[in-house]
């Protein structure tokens, strides 16, 4: 499968967006709205072999996320805006084994991406004004938390045990995104 028509058609939709300043009340409806649909997405997709749950990955989650209470709603943004592109590298791997639906996942892809759109002018006013408290050390320690999960799929030759842990995961992940959304406040 090729995703080039998807990604060209991402990057139309990139350029197309018009600057929404700094309306935290839409960004926090959208932002929401959007988690829940893909929730609702990756539930779709078939999770087997189920004992594969059984077996505990400590993929690291940072530190930083379990201090998520104290995050201002710039921090929010920054956290949101790194973990989006993340999940979106994990879901155009290899899947498959799976025999998950393609076009579910790229009904994922486009949401993700509309999110990524709509706090982008957001993210670069706050990297602008550096209003921001999360610490240097948050953002890298989220990337080494999605690499781990990558390199657990590679390590694992994508296979549908390993998928099936990584969908857990994703799942818990937008829960937490859905929770992040709650500190968008105008
Ligand atoms: C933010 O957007 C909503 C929905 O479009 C609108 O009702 C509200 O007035 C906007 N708030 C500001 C501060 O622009
Ligand atoms: C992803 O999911 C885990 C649950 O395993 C959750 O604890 C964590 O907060 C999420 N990771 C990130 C980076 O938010
Ligand atoms: C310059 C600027 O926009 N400062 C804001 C940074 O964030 C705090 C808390 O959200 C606001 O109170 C400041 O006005």
């Amino acid at each position: 499968m090729t995703y080039r028509c998807l990604l060209q058609m991402v990057l139309r939709l990139c350029f197309s967006t018009t600057a929404l300043s700094m309306n935290y009340s839409l960004l926090r409806f959208q932002q929401r709205r959007s988690d829940m649909v893909c929730q609702k997405l990756l539930r779709q997709l078939p999770s087997t072999p189920q004992h594969c749950l059984e077996v505990r990955m400590d993929f690291q989650v940072p530190e930083e996320m379990k201090q998520a209470q104290q995050f201002r709603k710039e921090d929010a943004v920054l956290v949101i805006y790194e973990m989006l592109p993340q999940i979106f590298g994990i879901l155009i791997r290899d899947f498959s084994s799976t025999g998950w639906s393609e076009t579910i996942i790229e009904d994922l892809l486009v949401e993700l991406q509309g999110q990524m759109d709509h706090l982008e002018p957001i993210q670069k006013e706050i990297m602008q004004r550096k209003n921001f408290t999360t610490g240097d050390m948050t953002i890298p320690h989220l990337k080494k938390y999605y690499i781990n999960l990558g390199q657990y799929l590679k390590s694992m030759e994508y296979n549908s045990c390993a998928w099936t842990v990584v969908r857990a995961e994703m799942l818990r992940n937008f829960s937490f995104l859905k929770s992040l959304t709650g500190y968008l406040r105008d």
